[in-house]
C-alpha cells in the first residue's frame, strides 16, 4: 500500500498504460558516433561563445549517454514496472547525408525496441523531437516545402524496419514550440526568428509532412503492421482573468494554440481555425501585403490533412489566463496575432522552468475541450512533468503528478473523455534545451559529472512503482485549480 499521501482513492480505468517519456537530443549523446550527422541541436550547442546560448554552456554531445548505456535506460524502466516508453529517433543516425540509410543507426533502436519488448514494456515512437539534420537545415528546414518529401522518406525507412515491432507511431512532438521557438524567436534551434511568417510556414509543412506519413503508412504498411499513427501538440487551458473578459477570448487563446495543429486534423471542417484565417488575414492587409502570413489553405488541402491522425498525444504542462489586449503590439508575431494579453493566477505555484505553473484542473478542462471540439478523440497524454534542482526527494513533483493524474482519471471517468495512456516527462534527468542541465524533469537522478551517469530512482519513481501494480493511489483536491 503506498505511503502517499492520503485523500479521495483513484483509480484508472481498466486497461490504461502508464509510461515514461524521453527524447533522442537530451538523452543519447553519441553526436558523432557510428555515422551520425550533426542535428540542428549539435550546430547551435557546439558554436556557443560566452555568454552562451545555453544557460550552463553544456550541450548534449554525452548528456545522459544513452547511446552507449541505454541497458540503464531498460532497467530503470523496468524497475519502476513501467508498460509503455515513449522515446523518439535520430533522423541524422537513420539518413545522415539524405541519401543511404544508415544501418549502425538502425541498429541501435532495434536494440531499444527489442529490450523494451522482452520486458513487455510497449515502444511508443516520436518519429522527429526537434534533432532536424542539418542538411536540411542549410535548405531551409520546415520553411521549404521539399521537407514533405524528406519527412516521409524519413518515416518511410522507420516503417519498413521497425513497423513489426513498433505499433504506436508519433509523426511530430510539439510542432508549435518548434516552429514557434525556433523561427518565431530563437529559444530554440534552428534559431532562425521570422515571426509571424517563418513559424506559419514551418506549421503549415508540418501539416503537409504529418499527412504524408499517415497516408503513407495507410498505403504501404498498415494491411500488413496494424499499427497505429497520431501526431503530439502542446496546450494548455485557457481561464477568463476575471468576469469582464468575455467567453470568446480564452476560447480564441486555445483555438491559436491547439487549434492551429489541431482543427486542420481532428475537426470535422479542417483547416486553420477561422478566427486564425480572419485575424492574421486581415491584420496582413493592413500591413500592405498581397497575401496572409498564414498560408492559405485549399478546400484540397484542407480535405488532404483532415484525419491524418488515430490519436492525439497531448503534452500538458500549464494553463494560462487570457484577457483582450489593451494597445497595440510591438512588431509582428504569432503573439500579437492573437489580440490578447496573458498572465497567471496569483495562487498558482511554480516550477524551476518560469513558464511552469501547476494548474491540474486545466487538464481536465482542457480534455473536456478536446472532447467536444473533435468529436472525443483518442487521447494519450505524452508528456507532464515538473521541473527542480534535482533533488531525490523530489515532493512537489509527486503532488504536481499525482494532481495531474487525479485529473485525468477525473476526465475519463466524470467526463467520458477517451484517454489511453500517460508518460510523465521524463525517464530520467536530462539535457533541458536551452536551460541546459540546470532545469531537472527526471523521476531518476543523474550525475552528469560521473562516468557511470547511474540512474537513481527519486521519491517519484518509488511513487509510481506503488500506484502501477493495482493502478489506485490517493489524492486530496486542494482547491477550485486541482
Ligand atoms: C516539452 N511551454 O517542451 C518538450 O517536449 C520536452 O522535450 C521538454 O524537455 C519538456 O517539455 C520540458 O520543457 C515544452 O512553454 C516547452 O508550455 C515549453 C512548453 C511546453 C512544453
Amino acid at each position: 500500500k503506498s505511503s502517499f499521501t492520503s485523500g479521495e482513492t483513484y483509480t484508472f480505468p481498466e486497461g490504461f498504460k502508464i509510461g515514461a517519456a524521453s527524447a533522442s537530443y537530451q538523452i543519447e549523446g553519441g553526436w558523432n558516433e557510428d555515422g551520425k550527422s550533426p542535428s540542428i541541436w549539435d550546430t547551435i550547442t557546439q558554436n556557443q561563445v560566452a555568454p552562451c546560448y545555453i544557460e550552463d554552456c553544456s550541450s548534449g554531445n554525452v548528456a545522459a549517454d544513452s547511446y552507449h548505456m541505454y541497458e540503464k535506460d531498460l532497467q530503470a524502466l523496468e524497475d519502476v514496472g513501467f508498460e509503455v516508453y515513449r522515446f523518439s529517433i535520430s533522423w541524422s543516425r537513420i539518413i545522415p547525408d539524405g541519401a543511404e540509410v544508415n544501418m549502425k543507426g538502425i541498429e541501435y533502436y532495434h536494440k531499444i525496441i527489442d529490450g523494451l519488448i522482452e520486458r513487455g514494456i510497449k515502444p511508443l515512437v516520436t518519429i522527429y523531437h526537434w534533432d532536424l539534420p542539418q542538411y536540411i537545415q542549410d535548405l531551409g528546414g520546415w520553411t521549404n516545402p521539399l521537407i514533405v518529401d524528406y519527412f516521409a522518406v524519413y518515416a518511410d525507412v522507420l516503417f519498413e524496419h521497425y513497423g513489426d515491432k513498433v505499433k504506436d507511431w508519433i509523426t511530430f512532438n510539439e510542432p508549435s514550440v518548434f516552429c514557434g521557438e525556433g523561427y518565431g524567436s530563437d529559444t530554440k534551434a534552428p534559431a532562425i526568428p521570422t515571426p509571424g511568417i517563418g513559424d506559419y510556414l514551418c506549421a503549415h509543412h508540418v501539416l503537409l509532412s504529418n499527412a504524408a506519413a499517415y497516408k503513407l503508412y495507410r498505403n504501404k504498411y498498415y494491411n500488413d503492421q496494424q499499427g497505429r499513427v497520431g501526431i503530439c501538440l502542446n496546450a494548455g487551458f485557457s481561464y477568463p482573468f476575471d468576469e469582464t473578459v468575455d467567453p470568446s477570448i480564452p476560447e480564441k487563446a486555445i483555438q491559436f494554440d491547439l487549434g492551429k495543429f489541431a482543427n486542420p486534423i481532428f475537426s470535422k471542417d479542417g483547416g486553420y481555425p477561422d478566427v486564425m484565417v480572419q485575424q492574421i488575414g486581415s491584420k496582413s492587409m493592413n500591413e500592405g501585403r498581397r497575401w496572409s502570413r498564414l498560408p492559405e489553405m485549399t478546400q484540397e488541402t484542407k480535405d488532404y490533412i483532415r484525419g491524418t491522425a488515430d490519436f492525439l498525444a497531448l503534452n500538458y504542462y500549464s494553463s494560462g489566463l487570457a484577457k483582450q489586449r489593451e494597445g497595440e503590439p510591438d512588431g509582428i508575431s504569432w503573439w500579437a496575432d492573437t489580440d490578447l494579453d496573458g498572465g497567471q493566477d496569483p495562487s498558482w505555484k511554480r516550477a524551476k522552468s518560469t513558464w511552469l505553473f501547476r494548474v491540474p484542473q486545466g487538464l481536465q478542462d482542457l480534455l473536456v475541450w478536446i472532447k467536444d471540439r473533435y468529436d472525443n478523440p483518442e487521447v494519450m497524454i505524452t508528456e507532464n512533468g515538473w521541473s527542480d534542482d534535482g533533488q531525490l526527494d523530489d515532493d512537489d513533483r509527486v503532488e504536481y503528478l499525482q494532481a495531474h493524474l487525479a485529473a485525468v482519471i477525473r476526465a475519463v471517468r466524470d467526463d467520458q473523455c477517451h484517454v489511453t495512456a500517460y508518460t510523465v516527462w521524463s525517464l530520467t534527468d536530462n539535457f533541458e534545451w536551452k536551460m541546459g542541465y540546470t532545469e531537472r524533469f527526471g523521476i531518476h537522478y543523474i550525475d552528469f559529472d560521473s562516468a557511470d551517469k547511474e540512474r537513481v530512482p527519486k521519491k517519484s519513481a518509488q511513487f509510481f512503482k506503488d500506484m502501477i501494480p493495482t493502478k489506485t493511489f490517493e489524492y486530496e483536491v486542494s482547491d477550485r485549480w486541482g
